[in-house]
């Protein structure tokens, strides 16, 4: 599978979305392809997280389904934090059911993730019209959010077991290049084979990998999870990693967000100087 050897910030400035323009920017600027996946079950937490972590992170990945006291108050602190420290939100929703359910989950109703999360992921299971569905409600003319939301399409999976994977993994690439522009990459393990190998000539699919599944120290747990480290995952062709317990449940979660920054910027570097 090719992945991109080429900087941030020629992706960055080649891409035709928003979205991925400020995320290939925000990389660059504070040296990290790092994503905390925040899976905490109350504001408090989730604030604390954001803030301690923040300036280590390009993107926070959250699941406001599993915070319990979620409301005006968590959103509010999301995006003030997301500005302090400039990094974007990832509401990790993996959206999977017809169109229309699917518009009524993102826009409004409890969550109201269309008005907070930069990026959501979405399980095309059902055919494309799922994402047909996110690329209308994005790119309404009376959408204050217009060209600021990105759609990620879920590829792939870490369990074992998975059952995303051959013709469901190629089917996700298809419904990429066909659909309008909302999608701008892909939750996988590894390269998907999408990546352009020269951006000057042509940047239609500089589609973004993003990679959950990455610990440091653990290879798996007992419900299936798998890991791999985030070296091995950006050599891999991962733009960005996903970590969640291997940061957040060490002793010291700043300190090992850090070291989780360091070993995924150097697997970068190493990977576009090859
Ligand atoms: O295939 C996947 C896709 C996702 S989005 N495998 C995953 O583990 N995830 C998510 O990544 C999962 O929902 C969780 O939020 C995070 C992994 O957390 P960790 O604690 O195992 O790093």
């Amino acid at each position: 599978a090719s992945k991109s050897t080429l900087p941030y910030h020629v992706r960055a400035d080649s891409h035709q979305h928003l979205v991925a323009q400020k995320l290939f920017r925000i990389a660059e600027q504070k040296k990290s392809n790092l994503i905390i996946s925040a899976d905490f079950s109350d504001t408090d937490s989730l604030l604390q997280c954001a803030d301690e972590l923040g300036p280590y992170i390009a993107v926070f990945k959250t699941h406001v389904d599993i915070v319990h006291d979620f409301g005006e108050k968590t959103v509010v602190g999301l995006k003030k934090l997301a500005a302090k420290h400039n990094f974007l939100i990832f509401e990790d929703r993996k959206f999977v059911d017809i169109g229309s359910t699917v518009q009524k989950q993102y826009h409004g109703g409890a969550l109201r993730i269309s008005e907070w999360a930069d990026i959501v992921n979405v399980s095309p299971l059902g055919g494309w019209g799922v994402v047909e569905a996110l690329e209308q409600v994005i790119s309404n003319e009376t959408s204050p959010y217009r060209d600021e939301r990105a759609v990620l399409l879920l590829a792939e999976m870490t369990t074992a077991g998975s059952l995303a994977t051959g013709k469901y993994t190629q089917k996700c690439i298809e419904i990429a290049k066909q659909r309008g522009g909302a999608v701008i990459g892909f939750v996988a393990t590894e390269a998907l084979g999408t990546a352009e190998p020269d951006l000057t000539t042509t940047a239609k699919e500089d589609f973004l990998i993003f990679t959950t599944g990455v610990n440091i120290c653990q290879s798996g747990n007992i419900l299936g999870q798998q890991y791999q480290t985030p070296e091995a995952a950006v050599r891999g062709g991962s733009d960005f990693i996903i970590a969640g317990r291997g940061i957040y449940t060490s002793e010291n979660r700043v300190e090992t967000a850090k070291q989780y920054q360091r070993e995924g910027w150097n697997a970068y570097e190493a990977r576009i100087a090859s």
